[in-house]
């Protein structure tokens, strides 16, 4: 297994700094439904000080990438993950050898956050600069209009590298996800991020695509992102989704759109979850881009949804017909460390 497809997930903490510790829980609301015998985990309200530290980095094969420790760049970077109401500090450390930053979509920032050379935000080699990101839960305006709150499935970039826009640095790995929760939402066990980033997904071979794996049963998150010169379709397969705020239905009444396939542009990013293998089981679920010739060329990987037992029904691994590298998250929010909700 490839280390540098390891993911990590972060649950944006105040005790960051001080335990080290890079993936976290912070406390969750726990509802259970009447009548179920599954404890639903779902996110508390926001409001927290919360702090990180970022680098941005060169990979070990010539690519580039955020990580939360030095030494530890990854493509996409580190999943960040706060709550409606948050304020997050990130101290973001440039181990580059040129200017670069950080750019959130979704959040509130004032202009010196903004990661851009215009602005002068952005971060010299070796220096350190603090951004800093604001949320707020909806609300009802002075003048009775309604404001939406910060909720959503986000994602975060260089402005910097190569031109203005960043484009340099974007084509090489900076970037990430950003998930914002509602206090209610549902969390995930295991969270994925995809990103389309030109001919490429997370910035890998075309022989080499991620495969994400999962157990029937898990309650699996996809953050998916897009970047780069095309618009491409995400498609997963065996498995549908909401094309709304969460991904999910709120109930019965609820009209929004059922999906399986999703046309996505150049810094879109959507997010969803769904059960692995409901109503269809275990197996090598596949997941790609459904412009023909850009799955075709490679953009295609695997939803591995194995059994119990950890088998995934005819799959051999790596086998000869799919050289992808497994990647696997760990699992999110109180659950962390790899539990599961049954
Ligand atoms: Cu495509």
């Amino acid at each position: 297994m490839d280390r540098r497809s390891f993911h990590r997930r972060l649950l944006a903490g105040g005790a960051v700094a001080a335990t080290g510790v890079t993936s976290l829980s912070i406390a969750s609301a726990s509802n259970a439904a009447p009548g179920t015998a599954v404890t639903l985990r779902t996110a508390p309200a926001g409001g927290q000080i919360r702090h990180l530290k970022l680098f941005a980095e060169k990979t070990a094969d010539g690519l580039m990438g955020y990580g939360l420790e030095k030494g530890k760049p990854s493509v996409p970077g580190p999943l960040i993950e706060i709550n409606e109401g948050d304020t997050l500090h990130i101290e973001f450390e440039n181990l580059l050898d040129v200017p670069a930053s950080v750019h959130p979509h979704g959040v509130d920032y004032d202009i010196d956050s903004d990661g851009t050379r215009m602005s002068g935000s952005h971060v010299a080699p070796g220096a350190t600069r603090t951004y800093t990101w604001r949320t707020h839960t909806p609300g009802r305006r002075p003048d009775g209009t309604w404001r939406p709150g910060s909720a959503g499935y986000w994602h975060y970039h260089d402005h910097v590298v190569g031109t203005d826009h960043g484009t340099g640095g974007i084509r090489k790995g900076l970037y990430g996800a950003l998930v914002v929760r509602r206090k209610g939402d549902v969390l995930p066990d295991r969270q994925f991020t995809i990103v389309f980033n030109d001919m490429t997904i997370n910035n890998r071979p075309a022989a080499e695509p991620p495969d994400f794996l999962a157990t029937v049963g898990d309650r699996v998150e996809v953050v998916m992102i897009t970047h780069g010169e095309y618009y491409h379709t995400f498609h997963l397969h065996g498995h549908r989704w909401a094309d709304n705020r969460t991904g999910l239905l709120a109930g019965p009444e609820d009209v929004s759109r059922v999906i399986d396939n999703k046309i996505t542009g150049p810094a879109d990013s959507f997010g969803f979850q769904v059960v692995a293998g409901e109503h269809v089981g275990a197996g090598a679920w596949m997941y790609h881009c459904h412009v023909q010739s850009h799955s075709d060329m490679g953009m295609a990987g695997l939803f591995l949804v194995a059994k119990p037992d950890g088998t995934v029904p005819g799959h051999d691994g790596h086998g000869a017909h799919h050289a992808g590298a497994v990647r696997e998250e760990p699992a999110a929010g109180p659950a962390s460390g790899g539990g599961h909700r049954h």
